[in-house]
């Protein structure tokens, strides 16, 4: 069989790190990070800190580290963590604030991805002898399992009045919050400003073999240095990948729009097609979430012939599947895809 091209739209952490990315890596000037040594990490660290507009920042292997090291230095044991019941928190973090924290998660029905002043306020417990403290809300923009959804800002401002007013600590897992910043024009600050913990990834749209941050206060993020090392996350030579990481963020935070266009462009061709149904209002950043009915093929077999012809998608619950266009698929990628996926659904 003649070789086909992988199109791969799984997710945009599929992305492999380019030639010039793997050069600024061989050349990282490196030192023992856990000795606080690696000329490289700092540099990442601060920059990151600077453009968020937070005091510090603390360099992780992944998304799911840095949000578990952020509730884990805000919380005590048995304390309730207010979120979406769609977030990744909940989801795929393998029940990890549980295991790792002793907390317990309190999932609010959202509306796509967003919730609401008033849901997170009907939720806080009095405190008293008998009562979990509720102690954290945490936020995710965008939202993956919506679609890609963007928080709106003004909503963001309300919640974090109720938190403030209640003393909870606000955390966002922004995991794709470059993505909420470049299709939104808002600054990364503005956003950051409203939570006391934030964290990024550098492996997702930015296209970095690996890497996060988690941002805060000084004073905050050297105690996440310390559950950091707790959690075995202390790292040594590691600036070969935090070079990665800020070569990541000066040459593919703003194309990241590109994603934008492939995703609404791949959207609307597949709302067009019998079979499939997308939501349009929420493909609002880099994913496509798509409705497979039933009664015309299951998910399974959909992924199975998508494959077999080089589109590669993932299986987003009972009769989902969600496409990410990605750094690696450009707009001809997205538009052979299309094709594709129509030609699988049939006339
Ligand atoms: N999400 C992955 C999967 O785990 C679903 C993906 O392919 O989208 N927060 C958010 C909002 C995320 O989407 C992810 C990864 C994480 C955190 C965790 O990041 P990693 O995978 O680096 O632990």
């Amino acid at each position: 069989m003649a070789d086909i091209r992988i199109i791969d739209l799984r997710s945009d952490t599929v992305t492999k790190p380019s030639p010039a990315m793997r050069q600024a890596m061989a050349e990282a000037e490196v030192g023992d990070d856990v000795f606080g040594d690696d000329p490289t990490v700092k540099r990442l660290e601060t920059m990151a800190a600077e453009m968020l507009g937070k005091e510090a920042a603390l360099f992780v292997p992944s998304g799911t580290m840095a949000n578990q090291v952020s509730l884990h230095t805000a919380s005590q044991r048995g304390d309730e963590v207010l979120c979406g019941a769609d977030c990744h928190i909940v989801n795929y973090e393998v029940g990890a604030p549980a295991v790792l924290s002793g907390l317990m998660m309190h999932p609010l029905p959202d509306d796509k991805g967003i919730l609401s002043a008033d849901i997170i306020e009907k939720n806080i417990r009095p405190r008293n002898i008998h009562n979990p403290r509720t102690a954290i809300v945490a936020l995710e923009n965008t939202h993956n399992r919506a679609g890609g959804t963007i928080y709106p800002l003004d909503t963001i401002a309300e919640i974090e009045k109720v938190a403030r007013r209640y003393g909870l600590w606000m955390h966002l897992d922004g995991a794709r919050l470059w993505n909420a910043h470049v299709a939104t024009g808002i600054p990364l600050d503005t956003y950051a400003g409203h939570f006391d913990s934030v964290t990024v990834c550098l492996s997702k749209g930015l296209g970095a073999p690996v890497g996060s941050l988690v941002l805060g206060t000084r004073e905050f993020i050297e105690r996440a240095r310390r559950t950091r090392k707790m959690f075995g996350g202390g790292m040594r030579q590691v600036g070969i990948l935090a070079a990665a990481g800020i070569y990541a963020i000066e040459h593919n935070l703003e194309r990241l729009a590109d994603d934008h266009v492939n995703a609404r462009y791949l959207a609307e061709k597949l709302s067009a097609l019998p079979g499939l149904t997308v939501d349009l209002e929420t493909v609002q950043t880099n994913i496509v979430i798509a409705t497979v009915d039933p009664a015309v093929i299951s998910v399974d077999d959909f992924t199975t012939r998508l494959a077999a012809r080089g589109v590669l998608c993932v299986p987003f619950g009972a009769t989902r599947v969600r496409f990410v266009p990605n750094l690696d698929t450009g707009g001809e990628d997205c538009r052979r895809a299309a094709t594709i996926i129509g030609e699988v659904m049939g006339p």
